[in-house]
């Protein structure tokens, strides 16, 4: 299992673990939830959406573009036929579920703004947070593949930096499966690069700031118990492996920046009819 980062240690090390944040009991509740979304989810609409076929692209970027308030399914690469047939179960198919869970269905903003994570906000310095997106990060068993390194702040970019990420173990997390890997201390180094919405409006644009990688020693395994939360710093690099083994690992991830901060127009989740809201309580009475 990975080192312990504590949160008295996040302005240095830009990570910190929480083990044992969520309780056995609530992930049995969020298991259910996100089997419930995946049971009621029709893939025949959104197959279309994500055919290889070439004339299907802005399709895809706009069933991306508007997601920010909404909760919609994004398939991992190679499940679909050319001609859009899914090639295997629904169930083994996806990649995440996002972006507005906690918004939009009860139980999933129940579980966002309850105590473990608003703690874990207060306790990484967060001072008025507010829930941005969320997402259900599937890695299924020799399907779910690599996410290569990046900030969060590329993708959710306000004035001043304040995104926060935190990532949920539903299932146990290890480097046979896929665990996260980050680089400890290097939320110093500023972002490489920023993911914009390109100039008019229909797709996006990868900007390189730094051509630079990042170095190839330090990284950490973040290998994670079940109900373990990890907070990432929104310019500390990570990344993950793909999933080649026969294990589930299943995720939860809840990112939150600050009141505030500015919210950039260019940033890919854009939502002009449902503000930011926080927590139930920041933090939570012990
Ligand atoms: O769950 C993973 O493997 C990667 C998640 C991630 O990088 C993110 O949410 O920013």
């Amino acid at each position: 299992m990975s080192a312990l980062f504590p949160a008295s240690d996040f302005t240095t090390n830009g990570v910190a673990v929480f083990p044992g944040a969520v309780s056995e009991d609530a992930l049995v509740g969020l298991r259910k939830e996100i089997a419930r979304l995946v049971d009621d989810f029709d893939p025949s609409g959104v197959t279309t959406v994500f055919s290889t076929d070439e004339g299907q692209g802005h399709a895809r970027d706009d069933y991306f573009l508007t997601s920010g308030d909404k909760t919609r399914f994004f398939f991992e690469d190679g499940v679909l036929s050319e001609t859009g047939d899914l090639l295997v179960d629904k169930h083994q198919a996806l990649n995440k579920i996002g972006h507005a869970m906690h918004d939009l269905d009860p139980a999933f903003s129940d579980f966002c703004r309850s105590y473990p994570f608003a703690n874990a906000a207060a306790e990484v310095g967060m001072a008025n947070p507010q829930l941005l997106q969320s997402m259900v990060i599937f890695k299924n068993p020799g399907i779910g593949g690599e996410v290569t390194p990046h900030t969060d702040h590329t993708f959710l970019w306000t004035e001043p930096q304040s995104v926060i990420g935190f990532w949920l173990a539903v299932d146990e997390a290890t480097q046979e499966n896929g665990c996260l890997w980050a680089l400890p201390g290097a939320h110093t180094i500023p972002v490489k690069s920023r993911f914009v919405r390109n100039a008019d409006n229909t797709g996006t644009v990868m900007q390189t700031l730094d051509a630079t990688s990042y170095p190839d020693e330090g990284w950490v395994p973040l290998e994670a118990a079940p109900g373990t939360l990890i907070a990432l710093h929104g310019t500390l690099p990570h990344r993950s492996e793909p999933n080649t083994s026969a294990k589930s690992r299943l995720a939860f991830t809840l990112h939150c920046i600050e009141a505030e901060a500015e919210w950039s127009d260019k940033n890919w989740l854009q939502r002009p009819d449902m503000p930011f809201t926080g927590f139930l309580a920041n933090p939570f009475p012990k």
